[in-house]
């Protein structure tokens, strides 16, 4: 049986890195212990305040939020943190070599009915040692990542990372309180017939978007020949899971809803970080069209579209966004 902390030791080429990475899931296991309790620890409902999104903060965003902060600004390694729930980034300890970018509570609407969210983090390079880290500093494309991760607190609670080339998925064992590895190399299969995205935005889609989901659903009677099945988690946790776990494509994209939003997405601690998983297991990750991790970002909050996973679903996708490009 292989634990994270083994993997870590043996694997890791930056131990700076993998001791971030060891803050950030111990204090997953706490959230998953408050999920655990729900109704019972207090923690349900509303915080009574909006984030910067403009988004109802739940009690157990905050304080989600408020762990990862707390333990991370203890870790010599982390120069600063940016979060969904925080207007600006927050310096940590001028010397260390890390950014850590986290969406602290990713699904948080699902928390009150019970169903499946998570904690979705990013590692980027510091490099003005000696400096309180910026905004700025968080403004490296995605593929700077040093490493990648998320946890999904479902009918169990499981990490996804990706530190090298590979995507791991461990299991925390609620006994033990050990990550134990479960897969040393998730694999996305290139095709698939299972698609995620909240189809009551289909008239807020551009052209393309609506005409690929016209033919998934015509499926076998359509262009397509064959039949699609669809989920939507509501999570987007969940659905990249679902995805790693068995190929798929998910997409939020891009739509006319909010003028003021590219997508719902964030880039730099949702789409950046499961883009690194998702190419890392063979698979793919756009906005459409072009590679989310070579967006160079100007904002820590900003928003984009996505469409990811198998990735000849993926090209599909962005054919049919060239071709009404061309017409
Ligand atoms: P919340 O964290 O506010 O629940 O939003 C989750 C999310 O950012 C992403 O995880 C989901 O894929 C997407 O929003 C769901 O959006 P819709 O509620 O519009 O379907």
């Amino acid at each position: 049986m292989t634990t994270l902390t083994h993997y870590l030791n043996d694997h890791t080429a930056n131990p700076a890195v993998s001791d971030v990475i060891t803050t950030i899931t111990e204090v997953g296991k706490t959230i998953s212990q408050l999920l655990r309790k729900g109704a019972l620890a207090d923690i349900l409902g509303e915080a009574g305040n909006q984030n910067i999104q403009g988004e109802d903060q739940k009690k157990l965003d905050v304080l989600a939020n408020d762990l990862l902060l707390d333990a991370l600004a203890q870790n010599s390694h982390c120069a600063g943190v940016a979060s969904e729930e925080l207007d600006n980034a927050t310096p940590a300890n001028a010397d260390g070599s890390l950014l850590v970018l986290f969406d602290p509570l990713d699904g948080s609407s699902n928390i009150d009915i019970n169903m499946a969210v998570g904690t979705i983090f990013s590692i980027l390079p510091y490099q003005r040692q000696g400096e309180d880290s910026e905004n700025e500093d968080f403004l490296q494309a995605g593929n700077q990542q040093l490493a990648a991760g998320y946890l999904l607190y479902g009918t169990s609670t499981m990490l996804a990372l990706t530190v090298d080339d590979n995507v791991l998925m461990f299991s925390l064992d609620p006994d033990s309180g050990d990550y134990v590895l479960i897969e040393d190399k998730v694999q996305i299969d290139a095709d698939t017939s299972e698609y995620a995205i909240n189809g009551s935005n289909y008239r807020y889609w551009c052209a393309p978007m609506q005409q690929y989901i016209d033919e998934l659903i015509a499926g076998k009677d359509g262009v397509r020949g064959r039949n699609f099945n669809t989920r939507w988690v509501a999570a987007m946790v969940g659905d990249v899971h679902r995805i790693l776990c068995r190929g798929g494509l998910f997409t939020y994209p891009f739509d006319t809803k909010d003028a003021k939003k590219a997508g719902k997405l964030r880039l730099m601690y949702e789409a950046n970080p499961m883009s690194l998983l998702i190419e890392r297991a063979g698979g793919s990750a756009t906005d459409a069209v072009n590679r989310i991790l070579d967006i160079e970002p100007t904002d820590i909050h900003q928003r984009v579209p996505v469409v990811l996973g198998s990735k000849n679903e993926v090209s599909y996708v962005k054919d049919l966004h060239m071709q009404h490009a061309s017409k």
